[in-house]
């Protein structure tokens, strides 16, 4: 497989789907391109980008191509005999499913006012007043799954794909220093202290590129 993806600084969706290959526990070669470089506009428009429309990321599987952190998800899911992503309890699984769909689908304030950037943290930073009501939203999935299903992952026991959702959300949390509740600020640190994710940021700090719109 070949897990095609931007920025590790600053490409959110990038991270889920790589987050997704890494919980397959399948082998995968990762391309990783810096979005809206000098080629990127010839490169989105070649075969291995078409099917995403030219966004990242993408996984091709053989000539199986993947987009979207729920289709890749769902594509990996389904490779690995339904074992890796979801729960096994039915309300836990409903729970996960519908706030993974809710995350890619939802939050468009906290996106736009608060770009990933896993090399940065802002002190003090002030949160824009459209993004309130959607860190509110989180907050308070998050307390309601890790009190219905027990911890220390959003939907039980086992690190899944409702996290995988979440992981650039908690990565934002952490750049502009957003006040949680106690049990939510406890699972914004667990979620940044896992290995993939920590993987990821020090691989981040290591790329040379700077995009300057993601830069404050
Ligand atoms: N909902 C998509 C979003 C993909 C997306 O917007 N990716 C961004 C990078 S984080 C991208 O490719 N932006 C470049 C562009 O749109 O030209 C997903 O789940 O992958």
């Amino acid at each position: 497989m070949k897990l095609i993806i931007g920025n590790k600084a600053y490409s959110s969706w990038s991270l889920r789907g790589w987050l997704a290959a890494k919980q397959s526990g399948l082998p995968f070669e990762e391309e990783v391109v810096s979005m809206y470089d000098a080629a990127w506009a010839t490169r989105r428009e070649t075969a291995d980008f078409a099917p995403s429309g030219g966004k990242v990321p993408i996984l091709w599987d053989g000539d199986v191509a993947a987009w979207n952190a729920l289709g890749i998800i769902h594509h990996l899911d389904a490779k690995t005999g339904g074992t890796r992503f979801w729960p096994v309890d039915a309300a836990a699984r409903a729970f996960a499913a519908s706030i993974a769909a809710e995350m890619q689908a939802s939050f468009a304030a906290l996106r736009t006012h608060c770009s990933m950037n896993v090399r940065r943290h802002y002190s003090g930073w002030a949160l824009h007043a459209d993004a309130v009501a959607d860190v509110a939203r989180v907050d308070a999935l998050w307390r309601e799954g890790l009190a219905r299903f027990g911890g220390p992952w959003l939907a039980g026991a086992d690190y899944g794909a409702a996290d995988i959702l979440f992981a650039p959300v908690a990565s934002r949390f952490t750049t502009y220093d957003v006040r949680l509740s106690p049990a939510a600020e406890a699972y914004r640190a667990r979620a940044m202290a896992h290995p993939w994710v920590a993987e990821w940021v020090a691989e981040a700090h290591k790329e040379a590129w700077v995009l300057d719109q993601y830069e404050y």
